[in-house]
């Protein structure tokens, strides 16, 4: 049967972070972003967040391009053909080239609806088995090094399965060389957000000595052959996040040899069936895989804890608790994380209710579709 959609709401909200956060790019304080709202005619309603940022550092996508392509492109096309099931969503946008973020914003929209309508959680829709998911947190570049690691520990302390921290040049090797002297034995990994290139082989080689789990992203954004230059040359095992796209992309880069693990983000890859298609991929080709994160409210992180489910997410992620992000999220309860552990929720769709009024209260901007 088909999933009768009757409406599809565009909010644009605001939300301050509760910490500003640095990467290699620069410093983000707010949060803007879209939530996307898909009623049924039976009073079901399905949603979905993008995760573009006001400017494209991270990707080409941004705020604004996510509406363009939304109102113009992708909300037309829905609203031409009939959907059975979510998995068919993806073929529907393959005519609108990249975007994925806009896409996933839709799509995971969907697939929520579709769960609530089977009265089922989104996380035994997809397949997920688990009913606990391990997370990590990532930390951001900080001033000096006794920040860091004070912050480190108040998250080991917490019960975080393990620590990602943001490095650029200057402020890599001689930064994780101290962490790793102050911490013996926990979990690190460095996330560099395509900061280097090959000439800084030799540099980066000096991570090798520091036991850490991976190094994410190394070099240029749009990269694999590069990666697979370093990959042959260092022991530390590469984790592309930026550089994957799709399945396609993952094939490539295992095909190739430039990373041994893969951070699946559903935005980054177009939505939930993409990401579950690459999810399998990496099982059957023994490659590590874990879901990445995007500063989400409520809604985005409950759609990050389903994917979590399924079985092959074998290292923590960075879907951290809500009030790490938030002075108030957007769903309730709050994403809790106790012991470095999310519980999976046992309720219909993302499993979390939405906060119609916190909701409200951070809207900027709305627009409606009705079909
Ligand atoms: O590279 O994984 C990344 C945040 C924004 C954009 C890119 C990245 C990140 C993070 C933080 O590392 C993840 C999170 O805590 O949500
Ligand atoms: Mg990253």
């Amino acid at each position: 049967m088909s999933i009768p959609i009757k409406e599809i709401k565009l909010r644009k909200l605001n939300m301050k972070l509760k910490h500003p956060f640095t990467t290699s790019f620069g410093t983000m304080q707010t949060k803007h972003f879209y939530i996307v709202e898909i009623s049924d005619n039976e009073g079901n309603k399905g949603h979905g967040e993008s995760v573009a940022f006001i400017s494209p550092w991270y990707s080409e996508e941004t705020v604004e391009t996510n509406l363009h392509v939304m109102r113009d492109f992708l909300i037309p096309i829905l609203k031409e053909n009939t959907i059975d099931h979510p998995n068919e969503i993806s073929k529907l946008f393959e005519p609108i080239k990249r975007h994925q973020m806009a896409k996933a914003s839709l799509e995971t929209a969907v697939w929520d609806l579709y769960a609530k309508r089977k009265n089922e959680p989104l996380a035994t829709i997809l397949g997920g088995t688990k009913d606990h998911i391990d997370v990590g947190v990532s930390i951001g570049i900080k001033d000096t090094i006794e920040a860091l690691i004070k912050e480190i520990k108040e998250n080991i302390d917490a019960g975080y399965k393990r620590i990602k921290i943001k490095i650029k040049p200057g402020k890599d090797v001689n930064v994780l060389r101290k962490v790793r002297e102050e911490f013996p034995n926990i979990p690190i990994m460095a996330d560099a957000n395509s900061a280097y290139t090959l000439e800084d082989m030799d540099h980066l080689k000096q991570l090798d000595d520091l036991n850490l789990m991976m190094i994410e992203q190394p070099l240029a954004f749009d990269d694999i052959v590069d990666h697979a230059t370093l990959q042959a040359n260092m022991s530390t095992p590469i984790c592309l996040d930026e550089s994957i796209h799709s399945l396609e992309d993952t094939r490539k880069a295992i095909q190739l040899g430039s990373c041994e693990i893969i951070n699946i983000k559903i935005g980054r890859v177009g939505g939930l069936a993409e990401s579950k298609k690459i999810h399998d991929y990496c099982l059957e080709n023994n490659i590590d895989v874990w879901c990445g994160g995007m500063f989400e409210t409520g809604i985005g992180r409950a759609h990050n804890i389903a994917l979590t489910t399924l079985s092959g997410f074998t290292m923590p992620g960075d879907t951290a608790g809500s009030d790490r992000y938030w002075y108030k999220d957007i769903i309730s309860p709050e994403v809790v994380v106790k012991n470095g552990v999310i519980t999976v929720p046992d309720k219909a769709g993302i499993g979390y209710k939405v906060d119609e009024k916190a909701l409200e209260e951070f809207t900027v901007e709305k627009e409606s579709f009705v079909f």
